[in-house]
């Protein structure tokens, strides 16, 4: 475990900041990453993508409209995910289980102490300029497995993140509504052809960020992204926290690698 975590050093959220997580299912925090820390994490990433250190997920393997049909076609071999990030590289562990990031996680989770999954996100997104994909609608919670659906992700922009380059869209307060399995496709993407999912999605917000920002999103938030149509890799940094008053479900994929124990109660 962590050594207990210095008090001083951690943000607080203002009662705004929570009430907007509450009603909205998504926050973003600016400047949580100092510029040495984004440099030194980019320069890791790009070694990694330009090394094709394992495990990656291509586009190729995603399958999504427009990816490259196999591996070997052209594109094929494009990173879209530098896979678990925690055990990849010390920085990212650092920064997976930083005290200020935790501290939001726990306040937003209403939990004194933070696991971060090894199963779920922990990882780096990589939207290359040429064949990357849009992401349809979804839940992140589909195809997770967990006693409750509170857990939150925080996804740490490496670099400016705006709708040219693909940054993140969400549909605020979809975490809170229920939705009948005849509005998702047979993947459970949200259906785009259905006028109430049509007029649902008009209601989405551009999550825009610069170096060093942290988007916080609830697991059952709608959202999506669009492709990188500009001349810059966009990079982002995405891990998934639960409270100790939730536990993947044994036997699960959300089960398979042990989580780590991101932050203890004070005093525990
Ligand atoms: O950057 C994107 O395309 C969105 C990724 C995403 O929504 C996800 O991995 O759940």
């Amino acid at each position: 475990m962590n050594a207990p975590q210095d008090m001083s050093l951690q943000p607080a959220l203002t009662p705004a900041q929570r009430s907007v997580f509450v009603r909205d299912g998504f926050l973003v925090m600016r400047q949580l990453a100092s510029a040495e820390r984004l440099n030194a994490m980019r320069s890791v990433v790009l070694d990694h993508v330009e090394r094709h250190v394992a495990p990656i997920e291509y586009e190729a393997d995603v399958a999504y409209p427009g990816a490259p049909e196999s591996r070997s076609a052209e594109g094929g071999d494009t990173p879209r995910r530098l896979r678990q990030a925690y055990d990849r590289d010390r920085l990212f562990a650092d920064w997976a289980t930083d005290d200020r990031l935790t501290a939001i996680v726990a306040q937003l989770l209403e939990s004194d102490a933070v696991w971060l999954s090894r199963n779920h996100h922990n990882c780096v997104m990589t939207k290359s300029p040429r064949y990357s994909t849009a992401t349809a609608w979804h839940r992140d919670l589909r195809y997770w497995s967990f006693e409750t659906p509170r857990l939150i992700n925080a996804w740490l922009a490496l670099g400016d993140e705006t709708p040219a380059n693909g940054c993140m869209r969400l549909l605020p307060g979809t975490h809170r509504m229920h939705f009948n399995a005849d509005r998702m496709d047979a993947d459970k993407f949200l259906r785009e052809d259905l006028a109430e999912n049509v007029e649902l999605i008009d209601t989405a917000e551009d999550a825009a960020l610069a170096p060093g920002d942290v988007l916080f999103f609830d697991a059952g938030a709608l959202h999506a992204a669009g492709a990188n149509a500009t001349d810059e890799r966009k990079l982002s940094i995405v891990t998934t926290y639960y409270g100790f008053d939730n536990a993947p479900v044994p036997g699960s994929r959300s089960a398979q690698l042990d989580p780590i124990p991101a932050r203890m109660a004070p005093h525990a």
